[in-house]
């Protein structure tokens, strides 16, 4: 039991989904490493959207809503998180949801999209197959999902599958806490905030921007730029961290 009152109430809730959700097998024990290693990167911005991260999500909005075949790549621990949020998104952008696992198996595969399912999400499905150049087992998609697309939004992803998309010509559009990761390194646009904040922010700047805002925003995509004020924004913090 939880106390309401407990000052970090809602990350302790948090804490409590997804080791329920490691317990039945949807987030990978792994995940809780990645999870913690999230939760040290959030406290060093805030845990709070900065202003660069907002800027990348609205250019993402503007990436999801100009693609031809958008499609948000989901994971055991997005799954966990922020199932409602994935359902609010796809609303708004009309792009496909498909689970793409690190330590895959079938039953997590199926335990995933029947969370999802849960949630109102229209999951892709149909004959995953090896299509990625990649060693390990993110390599299986779909031919006409993840294969085909041209943007891919991957939330809390490792490196190399991130990388691999960027050289098949896709454009990756990542949400990492971490803005030194080699996936927020490669990816085409990172967004350095928490899952939970930075979804709902996507899917706002979705149902919103103007036509003239989205051109505007796609013009001037700089992902370095966006990288280096997340780590400027979280060091500007540290002075006063103790005041
Ligand atoms: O469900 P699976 O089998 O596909 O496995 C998923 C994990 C997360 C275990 C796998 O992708 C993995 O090992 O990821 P990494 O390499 O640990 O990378 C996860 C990244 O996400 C790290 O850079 C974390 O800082 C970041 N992260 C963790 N939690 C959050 C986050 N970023 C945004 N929001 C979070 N809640």
């Amino acid at each position: 039991m939880i106390p309401d009152d407990h000052p970090r109430f809602r990350s302790l809730v948090i804490r409590e989904r997804l080791a329920e959700c490691a317990k039945k097998g949807i987030v990978a024990w792994e995940g809780l490493i990645a999870h913690g290693r999230g939760e040290a990167f959030d406290y060093l911005i805030g845990e709070r959207t900065t202003r660069s991260a907002l800027l990348a999500e609205r250019t993402a909005a503007a990436l999801l809503m100009t693609a031809r075949h958008p499609v948000i790549s989901v994971n055991g621990n997005t799954a966990a998180l922020a199932a409602h949020e994935i359902s609010e998104l796809q609303k708004a952008c009309g792009a496909c949801v498909e689970v793409n696992l690190f330590h895959r198996t079938e039953g997590r595969v199926e335990m995933i999209e029947n969370l999802l399912r849960d949630f109102g999400v229209d999951v892709f499905i149909g004959e995953a197959e090896r299509l990625l150049p990649l060693s390990h087992d993110r390599a299986w998609c779909r031919r006409n999902g993840m294969f085909s697309a041209d943007v891919v939004l991957v939330p809390l992803e490792d490196g190399d599958r991130c990388e691999t998309l960027v050289n098949m010509g896709k454009t990756v559009i990542a949400i990492d806490l971490n803005p030194l990761s080699r996936t927020a390194r490669s990816a085409t646009l990172t967004i350095v905030d928490e899952v939970t904040r930075a979804l709902p922010q996507i899917t706002h700047a979705c149902l919103g921007l103007s036509d003239s805002e989205i051109e505007n925003l796609i013009s001037f995509i700089d992902n370095n730029y966006l990288l280096s004020e997340a780590i400027r924004e979280m060091t500007a913090r540290l002075p006063d961290a103790l005041d």
